[in-house]
């Protein structure tokens, strides 16, 4: 079944939005596989934002990621990437509609709260940048049968 990494950035955590942020997703019928608390060191951000590496706002997106603790999960479900992006709204909160976790929380981009892949293959690249297999839980739930059609 389809992964992504969610990050609940330093602003989610310091603000105190982290539970609602994950109820979000699990209310979603996003499964929780992976779950930590964690200092993202420079190394591990500028290998997880190296896409924007030549961008003008590297330093400041590096800066960010690495200035207070993160939550970072690892979600599976169908169509689990497109559905969170759906959940966190659009990556400016300025722009992200009402209902979404940047639209409802945030004002500006730098300030974005939370993190989610944007594809199934980078979902699969970036859990294996932030967790070993051994944090990674594959499991079933008893309500999965009420989220799932094919279950
Ligand atoms: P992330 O990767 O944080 O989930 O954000 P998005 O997938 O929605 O957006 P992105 O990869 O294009 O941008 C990554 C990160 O960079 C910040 N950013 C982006 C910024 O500070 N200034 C900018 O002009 C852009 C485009 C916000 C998210």
């Amino acid at each position: 079944m389809e992964r992504t990494l969610i990050i609940v950035k330093p602003d989610g955590v310091q603000r105190g939005l982290t539970g609602e942020i994950i109820r979000r997703f699990e209310a979603r019928g996003l499964r929780i596989v992976g779950m930590k608390l964690i200092q993202v060191s420079r190394e591990l951000a500028e290998k997880h934002y190296d896409i924007h590496r030549e961008r003008p706002f590297f330093g400041s997106l590096v800066d960010y990621i690495t200035s207070s603790p993160v939550v970072v999960m690892a979600l599976e479900g169908t169509n689990a990437v497109e559905a969170a992006r759906g959940t966190i709204g659009a990556t400016n909160p300025a722009k992200a509609g009402a209902g979404t976790i940047r639209g409802d929380f945030g004002l500006e981009i730098g300030r974005n709260l939370v993190h989610g892949s944007d594809s199934p293959e980078n979902g699969l690249i970036e859990i294996a940048n932030f967790f070993t297999d051994a944090e990674l839980v594959s499991w079933g739930r008893d309500t999965d049968r009420w989220i799932f059609e094919t279950k």
